[in-house]
């Protein structure tokens, strides 16, 4: 093995990820974390010059591009929506061949030839810089050094770029260039969904030059071979989306030759056309059914550089405003600029972004959250504004979960809620639109309102899929996470923080009102009175913790009582009541009349949110019903005979026991209620169901169920650590790192490979700016009761909050200073610590004393003042 593929390592700078060396088993994950995108579509950082070789998943995937198969697994026929692998952009591969020796082999990092390798995300500026040092065969020592630049363009949502520099040293002859679409390509991106169909796209065909008329006129055009563009077009197999890509690729920085040299294809069918060798720096053109290739023959002298460039656009039939995805994708390229040019507009619209999503930290952890930052951007940046998308748990990063929509949102939107209003809104809209698919599931399942499916794809209905894999046992097993019916929660909270953060009355009222109401009313049908408890419970259903889907023994898959599930519905119906009162009268009549709303329901939700059940036992909150009678796991045992245990359940399963018998928890479950609610809220909460909730008792809740909970779901550290954050603060740094490190050290043992955690990811960033802070975005105000870490004590959020776009946060152990900018008409009114108030006019920043640390936990400590001597003008 070459040097370059020993040793790798990675460091990480402020603004850059960089990766010194090939590491062929750790290059799935670098693709993953080196993925460029600009919320339209992403494109793995795989390398451009062979596809080929597990060490390799290309993929691009544009956002809400899905498509139907049907698989046989396990005797059964099942159907799958996927997040479509769109045609690979990147391939461009090179060859020397060095003045009277024959041609050497196509270079990769995979072959021999290879001297150093490097690579480096630059998250300012958004490209991805991979370098490469080869042994020029024939040359006697000589080497060729190649450089190159991608960027997915952020300014340009359709458009990409590749820039690829090589220098001859110490040998003169030419570099043959082989830059192709290829369409042939499958979802195979995931091995546990290796038995499943995955060929979604089909129809294709490639021509060359620009199109004006349609596809049929373009093939007909095709194969002239006088142009430096060419296409690819298809279609995914059953949702029929067309799908574009047009290419064009010039030598810039030196001429280039046609060479009158035929070359083998990479694979494939047989060549269409072959164009004639001719003169100038247009490539010749390879064209098969599924790949258009271009072929350039480049002289190169000991010491020179010369350049090629691939500009690809990228267009879809969902897209807006075009004729077709053909003629923009030909049209696009035909008008795109110079890769200078793109690079510098590229950089522009980065600029515009990153000061919209401040987040200053220092040290290590703000490298990371940097990086996360730049990756939740490129997943949903201003562009998802003007999509019909919702929020992929993986990223446009890869094909795990089949770029599904889950409940991670909720990590998500309270993030981009307070940076980018337009984007959850738009997230938003994506609920909204698929409300009537989830008023026909509860009506399907005999209920009334939304049941918003566990995992959603292209039109709302429920895809989870109705049997997994357990890769351990090999055995397909019956999935039931589709019972996860906290996930309508989930969709109404994200309703009520994003019209709280940016006081969006008409979305609230309109849109908003629909959703909550729809969602507190399926709660509504779902709670069934038990005259023996005096409760209403809400039976046969999952809770976040996956790991529990059925009672030990039970044919009969759900839990009875889940409390997450019940508290948070108590939650929406109170919410949903609140807002029916509070509607404007002509628009509450209309929703009434268009809803079929009884008067009396509203009156119903607020009795099931006083008295819905919630179970406990030995004075902590059950995670569910019959929670107690379960056995305790030896997790000492687990531990010392398998290692990591994070996935549990595929273990016992593998043993063939059962999870669903013991006390383990995949991922906090009922703790997410102190993500979710502020201590004061969550108190509040209980308090109107009739319990107590004081510190001590959320204190013991928390130790009980850290102990029996493996963490399998990077949501799970994040969530830990924002709980203990304000409960037992020595306790959250660990939970934080962890957090924090999730993808970038691929702590779940290879999964970020197949995309990133997107809501692990957000969560992070929101866990600084929410949970360390106290942030509550209200109607009379700003609410802050900082709860800084050690590790983490100094730090500075910009957020917009409502009509104030830049209202600057820097965090100290001791205090808080808040900054409104001049333009803005209204002062800010602070709230700190629950009662101490401020004002903050336009044009001013102050500075405000943290109120003791004992009165955030709940205790009057007696001190803690708001200091109102250090407001001083902002210059
Ligand atoms: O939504 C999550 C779930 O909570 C844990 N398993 C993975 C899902 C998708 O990220």
């Amino acid at each position: 093995m070459s040097t370059a593929r020993t040793g790798a390592s990675r460091t990480a700078h402020a603004w850059t990820w960089t990766y010194e060396g090939y590491d062929p088993e750790r290059e799935r994950l670098r693709e993953a974390l080196c993925t460029l995108g600009n919320g339209y579509f992403a494109t793995r950082g795989a390398a451009s010059e062979t596809s080929e070789g597990p060490s390799h998943r290309p993929g691009t995937y544009a956002a809400g591009c899905y498509n139907r198969l049907t698989s046989t697994v396990a005797g059964r026929r099942v159907e799958n929506e996927d997040m479509v692998n769109l045609p690979d952009w990147l391939p461009l591969r090179y060859r020397v061949r060095v003045e009277g020796a024959r041609p050497g082999p196509w270079l990769s990092p995979d072959g021999p030839e290879l001297i150093e390798h490097g690579q480096t995300l630059d998250l300012r500026h958004g490209t991805l810089t991979r370098r490469s040092l080869y042994r020029a065969a024939g040359s006697g020592g000589g080497r060729l050094r190649v450089e190159q630049r991608r960027l997915v363009h952020m300014g340009e949502p359709h458009l990409a770029a590749q820039r690829t520099s090589f220098t001859a040293e110490g040998w003169t002859g030419e570099v043959e260039v082989e830059a192709a679409l290829d369409g042939d390509v499958r979802n195979e991106g995931v091995e546990r969904y290796a038995d499943l169909a995955n060929q979604h796209l089909t129809g294709w065909s490639t021509g060359t030059g620009p199109v004006t008329g349609t596809a049929a006129a373009a093939a007909a055009d095709s194969g002239t071979g006088r142009s430096d563009t060419v296409w690819l077009c298809c279609r995914t197999l059953n949702s029929h989306v067309r799908i574009a890509l047009a290419a064009r690729t010039r030598v810039s920085g030196r001429g280039g030759t046609a060479s009158p040299r035929n070359t083998a294809p990479r694979g494939g069918t047989a060549p269409r056309t072959e164009t004639a060798p001719r003169p100038g720096t247009a490539p010749r053109t390879r064209l098969t059914d599924r790949r258009a290739v271009q072929i350039l023959t480049i002289p190169v002298t000991s010491g020179e550089t010369v350049v090629v460039d691939k500009t690809v656009a990228l267009y879809t039939s969902r897209d807006p405003a075009i004729s077709g995805p053909l003629t923009a994708a030909t049209e696009a390229v035909r008008r795109a600029p110079d890769f200078p040019a793109l690079l510098a507009s590229h950089h522009r619209a980065w600029r515009e972004i990153w000061p919209r999503a401040a987040l200053d930290v220092p040290g290590e952890a703000g490298v990371i959250l940097r990086l996360h930052l730049f990756h939740v951007l490129q997943t949903l940046s201003p562009h998802t504004a003007d999509l019909d998308v919702g929020v992929p748990a993986r990223g446009l990063h890869g094909e795990a979960y089949r770029g599904h929509v889950f409940w991670d949102e909720l990590f998500v939107l309270p993030y981009l809620n307070l940076h980018f209003p337009e984007v959850s809104r738009a997230l938003l809209g994506y609920r909204y639109r698929r409300l009537p698919a989830a008023c026909r599931a509860a009506r399907d399942a005999g209920r009334a309102g939304a049941m918003y499916p566990w995992q959603s794809g292209s039109d709302g209905r429920e895809e989870s899929q109705e049997f997994h894999l357990n890769p351990r046992s090999g055995r397909w097993l019956p999935d039931h996470s589709r019972l996860q019916h906290h996930v309508g929660s989930a969709v109404a909270y994200n309703v009520w923080q994003y019209a709280q953060a940016s006081g969006d009355t008409s979305f609230l009222y309109g849109e908003g009102a629909e959703i909550l109401i729809q969602v507190a009313r399926f709660w509504a049908d779902s709670a069934v009175w038990d005259p023996s408890l005096e409760r209403y419970r809400v039976r046969g259903v999952v809770g976040p913790d996956e790991y529990h889907d059925a009672y030990p023994d039970s044919t009969a898959p759900g839990l009875d009582d889940n409390a997450y599930t019940n508290v948070t519905a108590a939650w929406v119906l109170t919410r949903a009541r609140e807002l029916s009162r509070a509607l404007p009268p002509s628009r509450g009549q209309e929703l009434f009349e268009s809803l079929q709303l009884d008067p009396a329901e509203p009156e119903r939700w607020d009795d099931i949110a006083h008295r819905v059940h919630v179970p406990y036992h030995g004075g902590v909150i059950s995670q569910f019903e019959g929670y107690a009678d379960l056995g305790e796991l030896d997790w000492d045992r687990y531990r010392a005979r398998y290692g990591d245990i994070r996935r549990l359940d595929r273990i016992l399963e593998a043993e063939g026991d059962s999870v669903n018998r013991y006390k383990a928890s995949k991922q906090a479950d009922v703790l997410m209620l102190g993500h979710l609610f502020p201590p004061r809220e969550l108190a509040g909460l209980f308090r109107q169901l009739g319990h107590r909730l004081d510190d001590e008792s959320w204190r013991a809740t928390i130790d009980y169920y850290l102990p029996r909970t493996s963490h399998g779901s990077t949501l799970s550290a994040l969530v830990s650590a924002w709980v203990l954050a304000r409960a037992r603060r020595d306790e959250a740094w660990a939970y934080a790192e962890e957090a924090l490190v999730g993808d970038v050290a691929d702590i779940q043992g290879g999964t970020t490979a197949e995309g990133i955690h997107l809501g692990a990811m957000a969560g992070t960033l929101d866990f600084v700016q929410r949970c360390l802070t106290g942030l509550e975005a209200r109607d009379d105000g700003l609410w802050l009761d900082p709860a800084p870490l050690p590790q983490l004590s100094k730090f500075r959020v910009g957020v917009r909050y409502r009509d104030h776009w830049d209202v600057d946060l820097r965090i100290r152990a001791q205090r808080v200073r808040v900054g409104v900018p001049q333009p803005a008409e209204d002062p800010v009114r602070v709230v700190l610590g629950d009662s101490e108030s401020a004002v903050v006019p336009p044009g001013t920043a102050r500075w405000l004393d943290l109120p003791g640390r004992d009165r955030r936990a709940g205790r009057d400590p007696g001190g803690g003042r708001v200091s109102r001597v250090r407001a001083r003008r902002r210059r």
